[in-house]
């Protein structure tokens, strides 16, 4: 079979294995009407192609008499008759998701029915697409950027409200604007400084050094500032890993349980009761956070125990956030003050627990520049405020999260770093007064990194790379 070809009429089965009340399998490429007609017969007994693009026909689905053994799965006979009823539609190029005239036959979801219809597909002269290919024709036909493109994958995955907005935006090219913008400030730069070049230095000066200076500033601005979302927006993306690390006792699985609304974790008044970590996942405001009861930290001679403490230290140093627990109705203690220093060079949240008792301890007294509330997991006071401080602490309240642009993808963070580092490198070659080659060298690494976010500046090991994380049929 032929492989990689992007003449190549692709097909795939677009909806997930198993059983549905719809099943999709669709057809990209210049032959996509032709292979269709071939077994898909419209009950008005028109051809396809005489109806108008993007119109849904009822069709039966029946294989053609041919020979070709192209089997997809040759185990399973094919029927004589006609093996379902489908909505067929066509999509005219380019007015299509790839960009190519798009064939997409939505039979019932068996996954026999399924196989079926890509098999008449392949034996009509399609062949089967390979992971990601619809979305790679649909990045080289210029339907959508790489960073588009890569959003189409987020999408699916998304996992809560804020991943999903936030693939949303990249999808509908949110980022590309912005990245296009830098991208096109610094070409049109190059290209008066490489005439600045070819001029000769004497008399000819095309471009300023203050407006050199200015504009290197300014988008070097823009690309840290975008830079800078990638932690929160990896932790939307992702979710975010939230350890509940204190004492024996001081209520660190009641806090769990309040959180999660739910008994998941045992709670007793014998010191020592959680040995093991327990995780479970909780929305916090449309953030997915992947919350982690730990053993209490003391000093202990039970061998469980000690390796349950030692799981809560590797969990805590794991974590994209630490609640540390205290115990309120008594006065702190050395461990306590050892957990606070741990957390302090990290992200961290100080809870004062049991705020229904009688108060050893004042928000005050604890560790200052700390975020610290007090709660009771028993009444269930004060959750709610944690609940926002942990969400705060995670991803920010900053207008920037709130409505900006966010940067999810560890590739379009490690290219905004690249360049960032090459703009700072040519503002101080300006500063030293160096060659306007050298300037130009650094401008066009920033650049060129920046378009490699977009697909501006791309190669097929790229492309390889990005696509063949998805799944076959998108
Ligand atoms: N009064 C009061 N007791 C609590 C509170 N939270 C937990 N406790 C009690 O403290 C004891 C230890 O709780 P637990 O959640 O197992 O603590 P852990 O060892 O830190 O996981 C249990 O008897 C709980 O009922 C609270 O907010 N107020
Ligand atoms: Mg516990």
């Amino acid at each position: 079979m032929l492989r990689g070809g992007p003449e190549d009429t692709i097909c795939a089965i677009a909806t997930p294995a198993g059983e549905g009340g719809i099943g999709i399998v669709r057809l990209s490429g210049s032959q996509a009407l032709r292979i269709a007609d071939k077994f898909v017969q419209l009950r008005s007994g028109q051809p396809l192609a005489s109806v108008p693009s993007h119109t849904l026909c009822l069709a039966d689905l029946r294989f053609p008499d041919m020979n070709q053994t192209v089997a997809l799965d040759p185990s399973i006979p094919k029927p004589r008759e006609c093996f379902d009823e489908a909505l067929v539609v066509y999509m005219k190029a380019p007015r299509s998701f790839t960009g190519e005239d798009i064939v997409e036959i939505q039979s019932h979801g068996g996954s026999l029915i399924l196989s079926l219809t890509c098999r008449a597909c392949l034996e009509a002269g399609a062949r089967l697409a390979e992971p990601g290919e619809f979305t790679k024709r649909a990045f080289l036909n210029g339907r959508l950027d790489l960073s588009q493109a890569e959003a189409v994958l987020d999408t699916i995955r998304a996992k809560s409200a804020a991943s999903l907005t936030a693939a949303q935006r990249q999808l509908r090219g949110d980022l590309a604007r912005e990245v296009d913008t830098a991208r096109e400030a610094l070409v049109h730069l190059l290209a008066q400084l490489e005439a600045g070049i070819d001029f000769g230095d004497e008399d000819v000066d095309i471009i300023h050094k203050q407006d050199l200076v200015g504009t290197v500033d300014r988008v070097a601005r823009l690309v840290e500032r975008l830079r800078d979302t990638a932690r929160a927006g990896r932790l939307l993306r992702d979710g975010a890993r939230v350890v509940i690390a204190g004492r024996p006792n001081v209520g660190k699985s009641s806090l769990l349980n309040r959180l999660l609304k739910e008994e998941r974790a045992i709670v007793t008044a014998v010191p020592g009761t959680t040995r093991d970590l327990i995780e479970e996942a909780i929305d916090l405001g449309g953030v997915l956070v992947h919350l982690v009861d730990t053993a209490g930290i003391r000093d202990t001679e039970d061998p469980v125990e000690h390796e349950g403490i030692k799981r809560s230290w590797s969990a805590q140093e794991q974590a994209d956030l630490r609640v540390i627990v205290l115990d309120g109705s008594l006065p702190l203690s050395a461990d306590d003050r050892r957990l606070m220093d741990q957390a302090a060079e990290m992200r961290h949240v100080i809870v004062i627990n049991k705020a229904d008792l009688p108060a050893q301890v004042s928000p005050t007294s604890v560790k200052p520049g700390s975020v610290c509330i007090a709660v009771s997991a028993k009444t269930g006071d004060g959750v709610e405020d944690l609940r926002l401080a942990i969400r705060a602490q995670l991803i920010g309240s900053g207008p920037e999260t709130a409505d900006g642009v966010l940067v999810t993808n560890v590739r379009h963070q490690t290219a905004l770093t690249r360049a960032h580092e090459s703009l700072v490198e040519a503002t101080s070659s300006i500063k030293d007064e160096m060659a306007a080659e050298l300037v130009a060298v650094d401008l066009r690494a920033a650049a060129d990194a920046l378009g490699e976010i977009t697909g501006a500046i791309t190669n097929e090991e790229i492309l390889s790379r990005i696509f063949s994380t998805f799944c076959i049929g998108k």
